[in-house]
């Protein structure tokens, strides 16, 4: 088909290739929605590297989402009380450059706080940098990659010296033993499991581990599950490393020239011996000794995660002692092998990129570096000293901010804080003492709605062009090719009229969202994640790109006696030479070149279960949904597959609580409560509960999982612990009798009370 458009799937981190052709409303073969209105079809892009074809049901069925409930119009309120009225966008853009103003004389430019997400485009993302970070002078700018990516980012910078996952898609088919911890990869990153499962079953002797506390599809189709206790992965990994010591089986060769730090290291995983880590993480020694056994045979490990690593007080300590299990067996910078942190979101990628956190700067740069922060002061044509060298507030101080009323603007663009930030009640209590929210969104209402003053249309995937890095590095163009609807802007170019208004015109001259990617790309020159060769049309022609990839198709490969040495022993060591991956040539990004180990204990989780609250709430996903529903809630297949919330619960808690299945039971925490369906099933640990993350207040009744959670986060990534809280339940039908006794001795106390005056 001629008229068909390549594109990027706009839903996970995978990065799947599209090809989308229009509605031909004259034949019967049309694809329509549920309301049987021709619609665009969407089959998987044959020639897209990462996915070569292939899509799951959220990418297949993304068009029957795009029109409905659309924001159309800027729309504006005095107080959260009062209704929206429709303003023009003159209005709407006045109010904001007023207000910016008024805040930055009187509270300074860090009353301004942005929330932006991975969901924006490459160029959204750095427009906002530049704004806040450049011409404000101020780093809040968060994104709700905090709630998801920061403890990875966090990892490879202590361990490799810069950000950047160093593996590829490649080496899904390449890996004797893939090492899967804390992640849903079967549900939740569908085409990179489907590849990986591909492979694991045609090659006999290739192995799949899985490390996570729910028999998920993912465990299902594992050679090994190991259904640890929720926050005892340290344990566990540094159990595994231990046993390796024992075995002799690291690779001191690649310990001594490459890296630094394992004496301390070793000092630790002594600890950590078979009995104590099988009792801790509650699994039989053998499973511990057979996944040990599985890393000491295999030539290529490949480990992969996601949240059940991240989303944890001590989530940069769990991804640096799995990157220290790589470093002890020389495990990386070959193929099939590497620790792969798999991106949850379609271009958080791109975020980390465009220095889409409060502690970072564009081209992989560091706001409390003072290079970085000059090479991009001189860039941006702004003073010296414009950027502040301070981290700006990370998403959770920016609530706490709102408490102590230390904020007077918090701009919310793409992300949806009323359903996915932990302790709602506390939230949305801090939502709710905002002197000014703006919200930029695609569709009305979702929650955060209800707690905006400005509410800006955003013009969603298919209606603006744009860049997005998924998980392997891989940029992919995604052209506008659906008209806006109603008065729907691009977010950079919101960001953009904004800055020009606020006097900054040099800085804002973009017409194009090419434009905004031809200046960015320069910021990148030298740097690791260096994309000068991509342009729009190099894009557009020869198609998806992965980086690093300059201008000058040569690589720089200078061989120092060192590096030559190493690259050959490599060569010989893998039997391939090195392909699209990072540290190939075994240098890292730290000053000297090496890479460090880490030493951490376990500390566990941060709000453990006892007596009152006995058992560990973890939350997450299901294959159909995507995060709040704001598109996946309103396509019938999705809905039909996932009707509705429940909690899964372990048949012997079950009998202890009496709970019976089906029944709907009240989940309580020290922060709130809500209730679930019981989901009775061996699936779970004993000790722990599930529930999936996608019923907030809009799509069904008390189902929010996050009025649960709490705010307790990593010291050094500051990403929450979103997966684990201590939780107690109870059956809701003895929660009647319960209020009923309670309501009859309240009564007796009253007449009591009465006859006594
Ligand atoms: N279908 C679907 N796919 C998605 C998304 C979606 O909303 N829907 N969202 C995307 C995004 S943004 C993200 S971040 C990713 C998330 O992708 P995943 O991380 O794979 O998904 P989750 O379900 O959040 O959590 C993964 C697993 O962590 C386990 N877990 C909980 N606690 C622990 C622990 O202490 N240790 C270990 N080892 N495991 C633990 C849980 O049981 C769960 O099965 O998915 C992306 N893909
Ligand atoms: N308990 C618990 N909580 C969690 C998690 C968990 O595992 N457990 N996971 C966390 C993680 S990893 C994540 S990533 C977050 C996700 O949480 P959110 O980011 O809150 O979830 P989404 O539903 O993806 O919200 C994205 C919003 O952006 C809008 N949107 C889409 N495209 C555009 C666009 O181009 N421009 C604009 N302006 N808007 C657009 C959508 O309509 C939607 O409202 O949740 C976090 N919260
Ligand atoms: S795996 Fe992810 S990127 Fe691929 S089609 Fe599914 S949701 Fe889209
Ligand atoms: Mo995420």
């Amino acid at each position: 088909m001629t008229d068909s458009v390549k594109t990027l799937c706009p839903y996970c981190g995978v990065g799947c290739g599209l090809e989308v052709s229009p509605p031909a409303s004259t034949t019967h073969a049309t694809h329509r929605d549920s309301q049987g209105k021709p619609i665009w079809k969407v089959m998987g892009d044959r020639s897209h590297p990462s996915s070569k074809g292939m899509v799951c049901v959220k990418g297949a069925t993304i068009m029957e989402a795009v029109d409905k409930d659309r924001l159309l119009y800027p729309m504006m309120r005095e107080s959260l009380s009062d209704s929206f009225r429709r303003v023009s966008w003159d209005e709407a853009f006045d109010r904001i450059v007023q207000q910016i103003k008024t805040v930055i004389q009187t509270q300074g430019a860090d009353g301004i706080c942005m929330y932006g997400s991975g969901q924006f485009q490459t160029e959204d993302y750095y427009i906002a940098q530049k704004l806040l970070k450049g011409c404000l002078g101020t780093n809040n700018f968060d994104a709700n990659s905090r709630l998801c990516m920061s403890s990875a980012v966090a990892g490879y910078i202590q361990s490799f010296g810069s950000d950047g996952p160093p593996c590829c898609y490649d080496d899904l088919d390449l890996t004797d033993c893939a090492f899967l911890i804390g992640t849903n990869a079967a549900d939740c990153h569908p085409i990179v499991f489907n590849r990986l499962h591909k492979h694991i079953k045609k090659d006999r002797k290739a192995k799949l581990i899985v490390v996570d506390p729910r028999t998920t599809k993912t465990a299902e189709a594992s050679d090994l599950h190991l259904a640890i206790k929720p926050g005892t992965d340290i344990d566990l990994l540094n159990g595994i490393a231990h046993l390796l010591m024992l075995w002799g089986k690291i690779d001191t060769f690649f310990i001594d020239e490459c890296t630094q730090g394992f004496s301390q290291y070793a000092e630790i995983i002594r600890h950590y011996s078979p009995e104590v880590v099988a009792r801790r993480c509650n699994i039989p020694i053998e499973h511990l000794e057979q996944a040990a056994k599985y890393w000491a045979e295999s030539e290529r490990v490949l480990s992969l995660w996601s949240m059940g690593i991240n989303q944890s007080s001590e989530g940069t300590a769990k991804v640096r002692t799995i990157i220290n299990l790589h470093l002890m067996t020389a495990n990386i910078g070959k193929p099939g092998a590497g620790p792969f942190s798999l991106t949850g979101q379609p271009n958080a990628m791109g975020g980390r990129e465009a220095g889409g956190l409060s502690h970072i700067l564009p081209g992989y740069r560091s706001v409390k570096n003072a290079t970085h922060r000059s090479e991009l002061e001189q860039f941006w044509g702004l003073k010296p000293g414009q950027i502040s060298p301070n981290p700006g507030r990370d998403v959770w101080s920016m609530i706490t901010g709102l408490e102590r009323g230390e904020v007077g603007l918090l701009w919310i663009a793409a992300t949806n804080p009323a359903v996915s930030l932990p302790d709602l009640v506390r939230t949305k209590s801090a939502l709710l003492q905002s002197p000014l929210t703006v919200y930029q969104d695609a569709y009305y209402p979702t929650e955060t709605t209800a707690y905006a003053h400005i509410i800006l249309p955003a013009a969603q995937w298919s209606e603006k062009t744009g860049t997005m890095t998924n998980s392997e590095r891989m940029v992919t163009l995604s052209p506008q090719f659906r008209p806006r609807p109603g008065e729907a802007k691009a977010d950079w170019e919101i960001f953009a009229e904004v800055g020009r208004r606020l006097g900054f015109t040099q800085q804002f001259q973009f017409e194009t969202s090419a434009e905004v990617h031809r200046e960015f790309v320069q910021l990148t020159r030298n740097r690791p994640c260096e994309m000068t060769g991509m342009s729009y049309e190099r894009l557009q022609q020869e198609g998806p790109l992965q980086w690093p990839c300059s201008e000058t198709e040569t690589e720089p490969e200078i061989e120092t006696k060192e590096t030559g040495l190493l690259s050959s022993w490599f060569k010989n060591k893998a039997g391939q030479p090195p392909g699209k991956r990072l540290y190939t040539h075994l240098k890292f990004n730290t000053p000297d070149g090496r890479a460090r180990f880490a030493a951490f204990h376990s500390k566990g989780l941060a709000e453990p279960p006892d007596e009152n609250y006995p058992l560990v709430l973890t939350v997450g996903r299901l294959y159909g949904h995507w995060h709040t529903q704001t598109r996946t809630g309103r396509i019938e297949k999705i809905t039909k597959m996932h009707p509705n919330p429940f909690i899964e619960i372990h048949p012997k808690d079950a009998v202890k609580v009496g709970i019976q299945d089906g029944e709907l039971v009240e989940v309580r925490s020290r922060r709130g409560s809500a209730q679930f369906p019981a989901m009775i099933t061996k699936a779970i640990a004993p000790g722990t509960v599930f529930v999936p993350m996608h019923w907030g207040a809009l799509w069904g009744n008390n189902t929010e999982a996050n009025t649960l959670t709490h705010p307790e986060a990593c010291p050094i990534s500051l990403e929450p612990e979103l997966k684990a809280c201590a939780v107690q339940l109870i059956p809701v039908s003895s929660l009647a009798k319960e209020s009923l006794v309670e309501e009859y001795q309240n009564s007796l106390t009253v007449e009591l009370a009465s006859m006594s005056r």
